[in-house]
């Protein structure tokens, strides 16, 4: 009797511990663990911080971007680094200020790549973390090492940098080359008619914009007057490559696919999937579907078409069960612009909508509306609805995203604000730098310092108060969201304050 005791008691224990290790097991499975949920940024381009009616635009509705931004924290107080795209995206994937390199400003398409492979990126972080990690969208921020050869590998670019997976345009929508780059080859590519690239120089019998008004269906404003693509006028110059050019209307359904299948493909293993969509920017090429229904031309049906986008992409996280365990970042890469170059109706018939909400400036500008985006972060049953106006900026994610996936990388720039971006503190950053063509500010708390700069105070091209002035500036944005009033003069105590703090982190 007393051995079958024994037995018996040896036998549960052994049976009890094996219970108990399937049970962790489970615990620590990749999908149910939330401290490494998908991670997925949606960039948009050039989108203002009043282009959302969850950000107060009563002209044009979002309904799909809505749900996610009041379903989720919807920040009020949020920033890109910069008022333009490339830097912008330097810092966001970095976590280092665009401004202390010097070739973070808008880059050509021919533009050596300005990360360095040695440094560290989001996707690399996540990737040490176990994520697969993708991108598809929009890179701008070089390829190659000088001179790119586009029948080639091109490298290095996003699969150096950190990105298993990269599906990308080189540069911008109204660059060259006007192709798709998969995994670093142009895609669709015919070996018989290779791609060239020029920003100096035309190739021999190539049409322009400048030369050939008659076969552009989209007119030049200023600047896009070189080779002509589908009928629109590019920045640069580019021959061969006909069966791997893209079509502009067709763009943002393209995009999608790409990043459905890339979500279907690495749904049993954390992701993170930076989806860097190319609406609003230059030119405005709405898919047939959505022309005319915004009522405010191509710039406000390229801004309905997002939002039909964001609302499918989410729909296949839903599908495939992701909602629960992804954790969604919405932002812009900087503020809006009416006229970036071509004569596309978004002056005219802009009406009552208000692009950057009640923020001065916009695109270019050190005023607010250049670098003040929309930004929100959502998680299905994780995050609760909230709006949040602690200050945050693109440049944070990379240290709060590690600390989210239990990694101790963290720069000097980026901030660890998970707690913020999950909505459960309001305590953001103190201190930021804020940039516009490689020129700095301070946002301090609620006030702001521009220090003085010469040049042209407006853009008159693209019709943008760029905030520079021979005099400091200083705003509470508190209680001057528009930046009426010039507090320097009446204020030196709180102009010395904001200087001083200037200084030591700008290190001048
Ligand atoms: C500017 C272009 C503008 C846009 C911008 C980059 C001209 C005159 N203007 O140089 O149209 O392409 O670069 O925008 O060429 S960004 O959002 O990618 O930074
Ligand atoms: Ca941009």
């Amino acid at each position: 009797i007393y051995l079958c005791f024994v037995l018996t008691t040896i036998l549960l224990t052994v049976f009890s511990c094996k219970q108990e290790k399937k049970t962790n097991l489970t615990e620590v499975s990749p999908k149910e663990n939330t401290s490494n949920p998908n991670i997925v940024i949606i960039y948009l381009d050039d989108l203002g911080y009043g282009d959302l009616s969850a950000y107060g635009a009563t002209e044009l509705s979002t309904p799909n971007i809505d749900k996610l931004a009041n379903g989720g924290v919807k920040f009020t107080n949020a920033y890109a680094t910069s008022a333009t795209c490339t830097p912008s995206r330097y810092g966001l994937l970095t976590g280092v200020y665009p401004w202390r390199n010097k070739d973070a400003q808008i880059l050509p398409g021919t533009a050596p790549l300005i990360i360095n492979p040695e440094q560290t990126t989001i996707p690399k972080m996540l990737k040490q973390q176990g994520y697969t990690t993708g991108i598809v969208g929009k890179w701008h921020l070089g390829l190659g090492t000088g001179h790119v050869n586009w029948n080639d590998h091109v490298s290095p670019g996003p699969n150096e940098v950190g990105f298993d997976y990269s599906y990308i345009m080189a540069a911008t929508q109204d660059r060259v080359p006007t192709v798709y780059i998969k995994n670093g080859r142009v895609d669709n590519l015919d070996p018989n008619d290779p791609i060239e690239v020029n920003y100096a120089k035309n190739f021999e019998g190539e049409p322009t914009g400048k030369d050939n008004p008659e076969l552009t269906k989209m007119k030049w404003h200023h600047g896009h007057n070189n080779s002509i693509v589908n009928g629109i006028p590019r920045i640069g110059f580019m021959t061969g490559g006909e069966s791997a050019k893209w079509s502009d209307v067709d763009m943002a359904d393209h995009f999608l696919v790409e990043a459905q299948n890339y979500v279907k493909q690495h749904k049993e293993n954390p992701f993170f999937l930076y989806y860097a969509l190319q609406q609003p920017h230059v030119p405005r090429t709405p898919h047939p579907r959505f022309v005319g229904k915004s009522g405010m031309g191509p710039r406000g049906d390229v801004i309905l078409e997002a939002d039909w986008i964001v609302g499918e992409f989410i729909k296949t996280l839903e599908k495939e069960q992701l909602l629960e365990n992804t954790l969604i970042i919405f932002t812009s890469d900087n503020g809006p612009v009416l006229n970036d170059g071509y004569y596309d109706d978004a002056v005219e018939k802009l009406g009552n909508h208000k692009p950057a909400g009640a923020l001065r400036g916009g695109k270019y500008s050190l005023f607010d509306a250049g670098t003040h985006v929309p930004f929100f972060t959502y998680w299905k049953g994780k995050i609760t609805p909230s709006v949040s106006d602690a200050l945050i900026c693109q440049v944070d994610l990379l240290s709060s995203l590690a600390k989210l996936t239990a990694s101790n990388i963290k720069t000097e720039d980026s901030d660890q604000l998970i707690d913020v971006l999950l909505g459960n503190s309001k305590t953001g950053k103190t201190n930021l730098i804020i940039e516009a063509g490689q020129k700095t500010a301070l946002r301090s708390g609620n006030w702001v310092m521009i220090p003085p700069y010469k040049g042209n105070p407006i853009n008159t091209q693209v019709n943008i108060e760029l905030g520079i002035s021979s005099e400091f500036q200083l705003y509470n944005l508190k209680e001057d969201h528009a930046q009426k009033n010039n507090l320097a003069q009446s204020n030196p105590e709180k102009l010395d304050e904001l200087t001083a703090i200037y200084k030591k982190i700008r290190g001048k």
